[in-house]
Formats: C-alpha cells, structure tokens, sequence
C-alpha cells in the first residue's frame, strides 16, 4: 500500500486562502476535519463509490454528502432528470406539476403522511415542525435526545449532536435562555427518563422530536419498545410525536424507520435522499395538523426556493429509480452485513476494543467495549483513537465521516470490490490504533 499524504502544499495553500473569507475556511463545520487533526478536504468530483479531491487523490467515499447519496454519487437517471429540469426554468417561485406528484410519491410511502409540504433544508422542517405542534398544543418546552440532532434552528443546539458534539459546543452561545430552557433534554433509549420527564413537565411539553434511528452521535438503533412506548407517552399527554427523518428517511426502509418499526409519528421531517442530492426536504404529517399551515391555517411557514423544480426533478428521478430496484434494501442489507462483519473480524484480529452499530446502510464504529445506546456511552468513546484510525483509513484511500459522531453510508455504488478494500485497508488501520 503506497499510502496517500495526509496533507499537500495546495490544500494547505486552498485551506489558508479559505480561511481569510470563511469562518474555518468551510461552510459547514463538519467539512472542517479538525476532529481527526487535518485540512478539510477539497473536492474535485465524485461518482459511484469514488470522491477525487483536487490533488487527484482517489477515495472510497462512505460520507456519501452526508446521507443523500443512497445510490452512489451521480447516478446518471438523476442527472438527467436534473440536466432536463434545469433546461426548462431555473425557478419559478410558483406551484408546478411535478412537485404533485413528489408529494404523492412521499404520501404513498411514509406511514402517517396525510399531508406533505416541500421545503429547502432539515433544518426548515423541523423548525417548521416544532412551530406546528407548539401552534397545536398551546404549549411551549420540547422534549430532544442528548446527541440528536435535528439542524441549526435555536431550539435544537442544546446537547446536539453532530458537528455541535464534534467541536464541542452542544449548547451553543447565541441561544436565548428562555429558548434554551424550553428544550428538555432526555436519554436516547431510556424510556423511564422520558416518561419521567413528562410526569414533571407534562402539561408544558408540545413535542418530542426524535431521530428514530439515530445518526448523529453516529448510528445508535432504537431498542425493541423504546418508539413505541414514545408513541404511548406522548399519546397519553397529548403532545406531537415527531420523527425526524432527514437522515434515515428512505435509507433504513422504502418507507422510513416509521415504516420498518411500525411506528407511526403525527409529523415526519424529510430530507437528504428525498432531493436526490439538491436541496430539498419535506414536512409530512397528520391532516388536522398540517393544515393548520399558512395558508390553510395560521402557522406561518414559506420559501422562495421551497420545491424548487430543478430539486423536485431530482426528487422524484430518486424515488423513481428506487422502485426500479425492487431488492434495493434486501441488497443494502446484504453488503452492510458482509462489511460489519469483515471489520469486526479485522479489529478483533488487531485486538482493538471497537464495536460496529449498523442499521441497514447506516453505520459506524465505536472505540469502545460497551453497546452505545444513547449519548451516555457515545461521549465515552476513544475519540483520539477514532481520529488516528480515520487517518490511517484515508492514507489508505478510505475516506469516513470525519467525526466519531457520524453516520457512515454504504451505497449501492459501493460493491464488492469496495467493501473488499475497505476491509483490507481496516485490517492495516486497526493494527496501526492498537499500538
Ligand atoms: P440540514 O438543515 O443540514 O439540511 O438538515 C439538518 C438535519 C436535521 N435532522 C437530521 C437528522 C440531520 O441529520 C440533519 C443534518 N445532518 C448533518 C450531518 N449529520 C448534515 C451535515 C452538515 O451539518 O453539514
């Protein structure tokens, strides 16, 4: 293995030019790599499986931009439905077909969908969403998961996961008290805290907004009973349950984790995969909920770019190519279980105390001998030892979310022949960590 360079003078050069006019030289945190103690990486291209950056290095990409990237990169159907789109009108600002027939395919999928709206970004929707269950409820506090992460609205950046666990400001400066005091914090996993937090706060609480299967303190599965009992809990005190969707939204099953848990939410929040790789989330939910949005209702909610054309074309070539491919899942299933165990396998060999978490095509690994079930265990991980092995996986020409705190992707584009590699390149990484 010839070993790429961790570090060149042209990204040095980009990243100290970068720096000068963007805060951290990146426009969102999580591209920074700091975590690992690198320059961020500066991309050229990126298909199927593969990511170029601009010095010509070649990758193994598991980032997948983040989640979107459910079939690989650049899927040519999409691209041309893109390329199509684009040719007929940037934007218009104004309803068009197609976004119909999007929110149709979204209703005909999603468990409890009765009414869909189209936005830009997770964040919009779930800010969107916890606007509707306060309007709803008359209620003010919400109830998040310490380590989820639902976007950079002001109600959420109190023990957020992702990049605000990563650079570790969970609770970020900026937040208002009062906005921060709303947000109740409980154990992803730990049913008994939940219902213990309602016994106190019942009667206050408008929604609890969870991420099904979490993804942001990398990936974390609900235990059996742990949805269904929110569903009861929030039932039974008549707030809004809220599955926050952006990530595992179409990845964990055709119809979400709602549909593989059987688990039905009042609102999901889409978005990643349902934009095929443009701008675009969904806010779904309940009837007698949603219409309580302007201009049905009161609750105010709008976008200059909300479905956007170009991002619905895009949408719709997604879900369209995902019908084409009827054992998609069953294949996904298949690929992530061969590579789970064939890292495993690699770290038991190196004797390094790593454990895989995998839900479907959503995985991570954990340096740590204990299951992580919530943030609890997730803080507890060698974050050092993460970071000196995602170097010595991207020396390798395996590029992972640059975090201990994020999902990885497995695509269809990722085959045999790049499951194979990255299991071989684990091999080597995992006897470099365990000196
Ligand atoms: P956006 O506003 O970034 O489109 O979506 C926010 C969001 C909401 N909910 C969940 C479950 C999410 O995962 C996200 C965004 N995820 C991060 C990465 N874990 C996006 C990458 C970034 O922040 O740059």
């Amino acid at each position: 293995m010839s070993g790429l360079a961790l570090a060149t003078d042209t990204t040095a050069d980009w990243t100290a030019r970068a720096r000068r006019l963007t805060p951290g030289g990146v426009h969102s945190p999580v591209r920074a790599f700091r975590a690992v103690g690198l320059p961020p990486l500066v991309v050229d291209r990126a298909a199927g499986a593969r990511l170029l950056d601009v010095e010509g290095r070649s990758f193994i990409d598991w980032i997948g931009a983040w989640g979107p990237a459910l079939l690989g990169h650049a899927p040519a159907g999409i691209v041309a439905a893109v390329q199509q789109a684009v040719a007929e009108g940037l934007a218009f600002g104004l309803a068009a077909p197609d976004e119909l027939t999007l929110v149709e395919r979204i209703a005909e999928r999603v468990p409890g969908a009765e009414r869909v709206r189209l936005l830009v970004t997770g964040t919009e929707a779930t800010m969107t969403a916890v606007r509707l269950a306060r309007a709803a409820t008359g209620r003010t506090a919400i109830v998040k998961f310490a380590g989820g992460y639902h976007g950079h609205a002001d109600s959420f950046l109190v023990s957020a996961g992702s990049g605000a666990a990563t650079f570790g400001v969970p609770d970020s400066p900026g937040v208002p008290d009062e906005v921060a005091r709303a947000t109740l914090v409980a154990e992803f996993n730990d049913l008994a805290g939940v219902e213990a937090i309602f016994t106190e706060h019942g009667g206050r609480i408008a929604a609890v907004i969870v991420e099904p299967v979490v993804g942001n303190m990398g990936c974390v599965p609900p235990e059996p009973g742990f949805l269904e009992g929110l569903r009861e809990l929030t039932r039974r005190h008549g707030a809004v349950l809220i599955f926050d969707e952006v990530m595992c939204g179409f990845r964990v099953a055709r119809g979400g984790a709602a549909a593989r848990y059987g688990v039905t939410p009042d609102l999901v929040t889409l978005g990643k995969i349902v934009g095929g790789g443009l701008p675009l989330s969904a806010l779904a939910g309940r009837a007698d909920l949603m219409e309580r949005l302007a201009p049905e209702g009161p609750v105010y909610q709008a976008g200059t770019y909300a479905a956007h054309p170009v991002a619905v074309a895009a949408g719709l070539a997604m879900l369209a190519e995902i019908d084409a491919l009827p054992g998609l899942y069953d294949t996904l299933e298949a690929r992530g279980a061969r590579l789970q165990a064939g890292l495993e396998d690699a770290a038991r060999r190196a004797g390094v105390a790593a454990r895989v978490q995998r839900v479907a095509s959503m995985w991570t690994v954990f340096f740590t001998d204990h299951p992580v079930r919530g943030w609890a265990d997730a803080s507890h991980v060698d974050r050092a030892r993460f970071a000196r092995f995602f170097r010595a996986m991207f020396e390798r020409g395996v590029l992972l979310p640059p975090s201990p705190f994020e999902s990885a992707f497995l695509s269809l584009a990722h085959g045999e022949a790049e499951i194979a590699a990255t299991v071989e390149a684990a091999d080597g990484a995992f006897r470099e960590v365990a000196r």
